[in-house]
């Protein structure tokens, strides 16, 4: 026992400053990015473990820059993943491009090891291409409305099935979402008719101001796959390479076999393909949106705590200590993230939206009211060019 009362972490650090000490949840770094005694480190290259490093730092870079844009009026209202990082990233480097991604609106990780950033960040200024163009990397579009892309992703999870293609898709959601009947219906239709789909559920704690006590009185969100007939396994979504690890195992289910002995699998049974729910268990660091202010509902201290877990150093530790990076290995990486970030800005920055693009992608055909909301537009740029657009004062 320490003076507090606790057991020291199995990574020999303090329990002090480990927020998820003494949960049971999946985890192959301690909190200082030693691989713990009894973890099963995942079996990549070093090139690998590089390209994850790196996809943290770029969505990190990525991140402040998106706030800072947004402060500046240069895009709009933007979700901050900082301290989420690890989960969509370790995550997405587990499938197969072929797979495909349904998301919220935080994961930009995923997006980010899709070598898609300068194609999405437009949807951050208005511009539809930024949701058309990341289909093209198997990524579908974000969704706002709260979990109503889980029935969507199911269907195209079936879909692959039906057609016997070999992809996996998955969702991803927040703790908030599992309130929503469509989380419930997703979840049913997947466990009955066994679709190769992965729940990723973003526990962070928070739904904006509602805390995860309020959200369920479950005692944990991957208990909900239960009652769907499916497992669900919990971990620690701050640890790129457990996050990693975890998802691996649930494509295996789902594509109908399980190599991997990484997770121990409790229902080890065949080799039938099955969903999985995984419960990443972390913290977002930052506002729930640039139009939010946390410091109304949680104090600024209790974000202190999840700063020791941050999965970009834990990584960056797990890389030194194992001899697979140096000072100058980690001054690269960050100047190849400030790069990648500024293209993206630079080319976001230049496309030039037609206005008539907002009656585009919502139908095969444009209803006739939307049609003449449309030629009217047209109609108003024809005569008035920019003009069409300013405001009388
Ligand atoms: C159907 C629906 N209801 C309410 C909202 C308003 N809303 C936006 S984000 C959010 C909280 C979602 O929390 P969670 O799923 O935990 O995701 P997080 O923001 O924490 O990543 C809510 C209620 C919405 N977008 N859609
Ligand atoms: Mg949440």
């Amino acid at each position: 026992m320490n003076e507090n009362g606790g057991d020291a972490g199995a990574s020999g650090r303090d329990d002090a400053t480990d927020p998820l000490a003494g949960e049971d949840l999946y985890r192959v770094l301690g909190p200082d990015g030693s691989p713990l005694p009894d973890a099963t480190v995942p079996d990549l290259s070093d090139e690998e473990f590089r390209a994850i490093y790196r996809d943290l730092v770029v969505t990190r870079r990525f991140d402040e820059r998106a706030v800072s844009l947004q402060r500046q009026g240069r895009i709009g209202t933007y979700a901050p993943c900082a301290g989420q990082e690890g989960s969509a990233v370790g995550s997405t480097h587990a499938l197969a491009d072929r797979d495909l991604i349904s998301y919220q609106y935080r994961e930009h990780g995923a997006v980010v090891v899709r070598d898609l950033l300068s194609e999405y960040l437009p949807y951050w200024m208005g511009h539809e291409s930024g949701t058309e163009a990341i289909a093209d990397g198997n990524v579908f579009p974000l969704n706002i409305g709260i979990a109503a892309h889980l029935p969507h992703a199911v269907g195209a999870a079936w879909a692959f099935d039906y057609r016997d293609e070999d992809r996996v898709v998955a969702a991803h959601f927040g703790d908030g979402a599992t309130s929503e009947g469509d989380f419930h219906e997703a979840m049913n239709f997947a466990g009955v008719f066994d679709t190769p789909t992965l729940f990723c559920c973003h526990n962070n704690g928070w739904a904006i101001s509602i805390p995860e006590s309020r959200q369920t009185a479950s005692d944990t969100f991957a208990r909900k796959a239960t009652a769907y007939g499916f497992d669900g396994v919990r971990v620690d979504g701050m640890d790129p390479l457990a996050s990693y690890a975890v998802t691996r195992e649930a494509a295996e289910r789902a594509r109908g076999g399980a190599e991997s002995d990484a997770v121990p699998d409790p229902s080890e049974t065949d080799d039938a393909p099955r969903p999985s729910l995984v419960e990443f268990v972390e913290y977002r660091f930052g506002a729930h949106t640039t139009a939010d202010d946390p410091s109304a509902y949680r104090d600024p201290d209790d974000v202190e705590p999840w700063r020791a877990l941050d999965p970009l150093d834990r990584m960056e530790a797990f890389l030194r200590e194992t001899g697979r990076i140096d000072d100058e290995g980690v001054a690269a990486v960050h100047d190849e993230a400030d790069d990648v970030v500024a293209d993206a800005i630079d080319f976001a920055e230049s496309v030039e939206p037609d206005p008539a693009d907002m009656f585009e992608h919502a139908y095969a055909e444009l209803p006739p009211e939307v049609r003449r909301q449309r030629d009217e537009l047209l109609a108003a740029v024809e005569e008035h060019g920019e003009d069409a657009f300013l405001r009388e004062e």
